[in-house]
């Protein structure tokens, strides 16, 4: 069980699309879920990477997503707000699908927002903020998830692990963006933690008694813990605010009621908020792309890096020598692609 198979990015991408059709998926689904699972692995980001696939197939399996949902983008009426609704399927494909107008909208009108309803999301936000920073768009995007975190002060599951991510789009090189959960780590960290068999740093999580605890199992049934204390639980509380309540859509303690477990994915909206740097910077002394930059060497000038910049460096070493995966991973995919939606519970 030592070797190792390292793939080239299409050739995993192909493998994981081939799950999810197998699985019974329709095009629209397993492309865009195969897209952001293989961009998770290409940029050793390993919580959001192939182990997710096995928690969405369990949640097609739950019949709690709609595996052959066609998100559809609300009837346009030219305003700010553009609006999809992913059809209880996932919010890649919804996704994909209003990119290009929200894209259209933010540099026509300066700012504009996708709002993304009814959908599962379990992946990494960076795809979406990398798809405003490619149409040179800076932007927000941020959801909720279930009640994993107790408030500052609490001890209790609450708020979720609630995404939030930035990006800043940089001319002849790669953006600048940052990504990560409110809580500490992501949800999707302890479980790798406990699969590894490893204890978590102090800190993490308290126990279902409220006490400090480094085990993973105790951390799963107790409640994760907001980052920098007071003002990561005000953050995520705005998510909660934000890309649930004003959405429209579910909140954190909803989703878990809805769902009533944390192993399937969670069902709720999604808020992504798209800037155009010049038309706010119009009229206003210097270049904003230029006066970045002089930011960003600013910071590294320091010492310090930029975030993302450890992604960026793994996904040019996994375009040029592939991606390499350890045996019990590749047996992973091909239990998974053999037995489909048998293979999980
Ligand atoms: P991390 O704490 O690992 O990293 C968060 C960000 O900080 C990254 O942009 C990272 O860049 C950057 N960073 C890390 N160390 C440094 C450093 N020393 N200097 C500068 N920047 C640094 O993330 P989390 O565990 O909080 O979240 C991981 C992922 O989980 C995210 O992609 C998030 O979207 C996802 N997630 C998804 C949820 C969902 O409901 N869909 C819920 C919660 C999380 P780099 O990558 O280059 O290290
Ligand atoms: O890692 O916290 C997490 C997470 C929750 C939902 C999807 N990812």
């Amino acid at each position: 069980m030592g070797d190792t198979t390292t793939l080239t990015v299409e050739a995993l991408f192909q493998r994981v699309e081939s799950i999810f059709l197998r699985a019974g998926l329709n095009a629209v689904q397993s492309g865009a879920l195969a897209r952001v699972i293989t961009a998770g692995e290409r940029d050793a980001c390993k919580s959001h990477g192939i182990y997710r696939i096995e928690g969405a197939l369990r949640t097609v399996k739950a019949g709690k997503v709609k595996p052959d949902a066609i998100p559809d983008v609300a009837e346009d009426d030219g305003t700010a707000i553009v609006k999809v609704n992913a059809m209880g399927g996932f919010a890649n494909p919804a996704f994909e699908l209003g990119l290009p107008v929200l894209a259209e909208r933010a540099k026509r009108l300066g700012v504009a927002a996708l709002v993304i309803n009814d959908c599962t999301h379990f992946s990494a936000l960076w795809p979406e903020v990398e798809g405003l920073t490619s149409n040179g768009l800076a932007g927000l995007v941020m959801c909720p998830s279930y009640s994993t975190v107790a408030p500052t002060g609490g001890t209790k599951p609450l708020l979720g692990t609630n995404p939030f991510a930035f990006g800043w789009p940089r001319k002849d090189t790669s953006p600048y963006v940052f990504d990560f959960a409110t809580s500490v780590a992501a949800r999707g960290e302890i479980e790798l933690h406990r699969r590894a068999g490893k204890s978590l740093p102090e800190g993490w999580a308290v126990d279902s008694e409220g006490n400090p605890t480094t085990d993973p199992e105790a951390a799963l049934a107790g409640a994760m813990l907001p980052f920098g204390g007071h003002k990561g639980s005000a953050i995520g509380t705005m998510i909660e605010l934000l890309a649930g309540i004003m959405i429209g859509d579910l909140t954190s303690p909803e989703v878990l009621d809805y769902l009533g477990t944390t192993t399937l994915a969670p069902f709720h909206g999604e808020l992504i908020v798209a800037f155009s740097p010049e038309a706010f910077a119009k009229g206003r002394p210097g270049d904003p792309f230029q006066r970045a930059e002089v930011l960003f060497d600013a910071i590294i000038g320091q010492g310090a890096r930029l975030p993302s910049g450890r992604r960026f460096a793994a996904r040019a070493k996994s375009e040029s020598e592939g991606i390499t995966l350890t045996a019990a991973e590749m047996a992973g995919l091909d239990r998974l692609l053999e037995k489909g939606l048998d293979a999980v519970s």
